[in-house]
């Protein structure tokens, strides 16, 4: 009898209909909990260099506002346009298509040396405001069918600064990632009569073998098909479709759910983890989708230290994603972990 803690198989993901590959009986090897150090330089609050820092002139010109908290503007080296020009390729298996959006950097704090766990729940709100507000701000206009909010930490997901910061795209397709999951929601919810991920996160509940971390209002997990190691999903409690419909003490709920899974991945490895974090929610083209659940997806890199990242080469370019170390193990380790960040030790 196949035992799913021990046994090589297949798990689904039901939003992007993926299939990833799980072979835990290669973890077997016992864990050596090695720490290796990294070098982590303390940060200034301020570093005069830095193109985030309040004040400071970015690279391109412009100077950034003496900002207290947080301070959104236009990305200078724009992935997307506002006046891209029409334009349609339709020669059978060449196809291509203009695309107009907006891209634009929150900086999440004026103080260089922080990052979200180090932050204050308070602060942290003050992201998920502006968040909240962008959001409905690029959704409104005619051209943007759909916002993504998105955070990269660490060099080693490229992220080209370490004052705490994310981004925002905008554009007028639904970009491929969010399109499965639309698509798959939309399927269920025609089926059911329920948003997927609301049925999902009840049965993970009940079951508790996945759940990291929760508060009044979210649940933070490992999802049952997570690819990378530490994957981990923030979920709402309640039925939400986009961030725009978060009550304040919701928001501030959402605040305290990222500090505190963010405090327990810096505690995993004790070093500032990477990841790339970002929130899939429903499109702004103007229709309703009762299918849509707001979620944030957590896709950190690491996974036996500090500096031992998992690669997705070879065969998960060839064939299929894998990982060994099953979703109920890593949910288990980071559970076990505490809320109090290693530094403060
Ligand atoms: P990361 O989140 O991957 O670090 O990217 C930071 C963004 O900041 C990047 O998209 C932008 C880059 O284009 N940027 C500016 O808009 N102005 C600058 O002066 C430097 C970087
Ligand atoms: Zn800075």
């Amino acid at each position: 009898m196949i035992n799913y803690s021990e046994h090589p198989h297949r798990r689904f993901n039901p939003l992007t209909k993926q299939w990833v590959l799980v072979s835990p009986h290669r973890a077997k090897r016992p864990w050596q909990g090695q720490t290796e150090k990294v070098s982590q330089k303390e940060r200034p609050s301020y570093d005069s260099e830095c193109y985030l820092c309040p004040g400071n002139k970015r690279a391109s010109g412009p100077t950034n506002d003496n900002y207290k908290s947080t301070f959104v503007f236009k990305n200078d080296f724009s992935a997307l346009l506002e006046d891209t020009p029409e334009g349609e390729l339709n020669e059978g298996l060449f196809q291509a298509k203009a695309e107009r959006g907006i891209s634009r950097v929150i900086c999440f704090s004026p103080n260089h040396s922080l990052t979200v766990p180090e932050m204050e729940v308070d602060d942290i709100k003050k992201v998920v405001d502006l968040w909240q507000e962008q959001y409905v701000l690029l959704g409104k206009k005619y051209f943007i069918n759909h916002v993504q909010i998105f955070e990269n930490k660490g060099s080693i997901m490229g992220c080209s600064n370490p004052h705490p910061h994310g981004q925002i795209w905008a554009q007028s397709s639904i970009p491929d990632e969010v399109n499965k999951e639309c698509n798959s929601q939309l399927e269920y919810y025609n089926k059911h009569g329920k948003a997927l991920l609301v049925d999902y996160l009840d049965s993970e509940i009940i079951k508790q073998e996945r759940i990291v971390v929760e508060n009044n209002s979210f649940v933070a997990l490992v999802p049952f098909w997570a690819l990378w190691p530490f994957e981990t999903m923030i979920l709402p409690k309640r039925n939400i479709q986009n961030i725009n419909q978060l009550t304040e003490q919701e928001k501030l709920d959402f605040a305290d759910i990222y500090k505190k899974l963010t405090i327990k991945y810096d505690n995993l490895f004790e070093v500032s983890f990477p990841y790339s974090a970002g929130l899939h929610q429903a499109p702004t083209d103007g229709y309703d989708h009762p299918e849509w659940q707001l979620h944030m997806h957590f896709y950190p890199p690491l996974l036996r230290s500090a500096s031992i990242k998992k690669f997705m080469v070879g065969y998960e370019m060839m064939a299929n994603a894998q990982r060994d170390i099953t979703a109920e193990q890593s949910a288990a380790r980071l559970k076990e972990l505490p809320l109090k960040h290693y530094k403060k030790k």
